[in-house]
């Protein structure tokens, strides 16, 4: 009897997070929020801002599930504390 060992290459699940529009959340908000929660710098948090103010939906970042699923909480609160209506969203990709 013979036993094969599989190559190990399972990548794991990854998920986009996603940002919503809405007529409401200023702006310079959802900048803020693309620098502290996505670390992005402020000249890639206003691409994305704009992005998503113009097409409806955009791209912040790829995780894996409990790292996608953090930042989408997180987003959530900070935007209730601070009474935005600002909407995010997770993908499996
Ligand atoms: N549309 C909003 C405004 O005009 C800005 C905005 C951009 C809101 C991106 C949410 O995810 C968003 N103030």
């Amino acid at each position: 009897m013979i036993t094969k060992t599989k190559p190990q290459t399972k990548r794991p699940n990854l998920y986009r997070v996603l940002l919503l529009n809405d007529d409401y959340t200023p702006m310079e908000f959802v900048v803020h929020v693309l620098e502290r929660f996505f670390n992005k710098d402020r000249e890639a948090a206003t691409r994305i801002m704009l992005h998503v103010h113009h097409h409806g939906i955009g791209e912040c970042g790829i995780f894996t599930y409990e790292v996608a699923e953090t930042k989408v909480t997180q987003v959530m609160d900070f935007a209730r504390k601070h009474q935005h209506p600002l909407q995010c969203v997770m993908e499996k990709k």
